[in-house]
């Protein structure tokens, strides 16, 4: 009796830390549930913003995450109230793409405090690297300086520059402006003559444009736009002023859209270095290494191209974006 008692126990016994195990194993099946993503997107005011929004939503899906998505509107304190929501929430992992580049860092820091990863796509925060996992984006120092050696090439070095800035503080905005500059100081007669922003914004684009042709409509050889949008923009400027873009006023501009492309096929834009937003794939790469405990490079470059106008038909139908 006392043997087969002892058994009984002893099955209880196993039978109860099973259930426990088996329940923790229930417990642990949490662990199996979709990784959630939350996801703060600066503004979608423009076809660049929504092919990025396009690939961080759409790889989620490809990836099984469930993605929470806030658009800031172009207000910053909307995206900083998005990352402190998505922090309360106790997502596994964030991807900011930050309006400008100063006022992130006591939302990063809560985040961080929370062993929240934060992946940065496409424009970087003034704050020191440990505040975020990894910046992955375009070097667009680089951007402006290929951009000032077409321009170079296609006017022997002489030119009177009117320049379209994009947002004011944020990265691409200063560093393609430095990126230019770095070229056309080596050349005398290459003179910024005009700047002023126009917001990344196809509307404020051709508003900025019917001001500096208004002013100096005849002493204006190039136009150098830091997106395409704006480009698009001052394209539309030029031609109710009388002017054809692309031969008595060149224009040249950075990203890549389709548009762009479209606007070189009908010779009104000259070039265009690419910027590329298709960057869900490589953010959730970079939340998936933080997961693992992996360490990355603080900044992980996209691969972009340069375009000629000469070029654009043949490679139209082949943009993504
Ligand atoms: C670049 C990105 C810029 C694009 C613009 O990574 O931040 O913002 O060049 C967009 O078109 O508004």
């Amino acid at each position: 009796m006392k043997k087969r008692s002892v058994f009984l126990v002893a099955l209880l016994v196993l039978a109860i830390v099973g259930g426990t195990v088996f329940a923790g194993g229930q417990q642990d099946a949490g662990a199996d549930s979709p990784k959630v993503v939350g996801f703060s997107q600066c503004d979608s005011q423009q076809a660049w913003r929504w092919a990025e929004t396009e690939s961080v939503q759409g790889e989620a899906a490809v990836r099984g995450y469930e993605l929470k998505y806030n658009d800031a509107q172009a207000v910053q304190a909307n995206q900083i109230a998005a990352v402190r929501s998505f922090i309360a929430q106790g997502v596994d992992g964030i991807i900011l793409a930050p309006q400008v580049m100063t006022g992130f860092g006591p939302v990063l820091q809560e985040a961080k405090d929370a062993g929240i990863p934060v992946v940065l796509v496409d424009r970087l925060v003034a704050e020191d690297e440990d505040m975020y996992y990894t910046f992955i984006g375009s070097d667009f120092v680089w951007e402006g300086e290929r951009m000032a050696e077409i321009v170079v090439e296609e006017t022997g070095g002489k030119a009177r520059i009117a320049e379209l800035q994009g947002t004011p503080g944020a990265d691409p905005t200063i560093d393609r402006k430095k990126g230019f500059e770095n070229i056309i100081n080596d050349y005398p007669d290459m003179n910024i003559v005009l700047s002023q922003t126009g917001d990344f914004n196809r509307t404020k684009g051709k508003e900025v444009m019917e001001a500096f042709l208004k002013a100096e409509g005849e002493n204006i050889d190039v136009v150098y736009c830091h997106n395409d949008d704006m480009a698009i923009g001052a394209i539309q400027a030029i031609k109710e002023y009388g002017k054809d873009p692309g031969k008595d006023i060149l224009v040249y501009s950075i990203d890549g859209i389709k548009d762009a492309f479209q606007a070189m096929v009908d010779g009104d834009l000259n070039a265009v270095v690419e910027c590329t937003p298709l960057l869900g794939p490589q953010a959730y790469d970079a939340l998936e290494a933080a997961w693992a405990g992996e360490v990355l490079p603080k900044w992980v470059m996209s691969e972009d191209g340069i375009f000629l106008q000469k070029d654009a038909a043949s490679i139209i139908d082949s943009r993504k974006y």
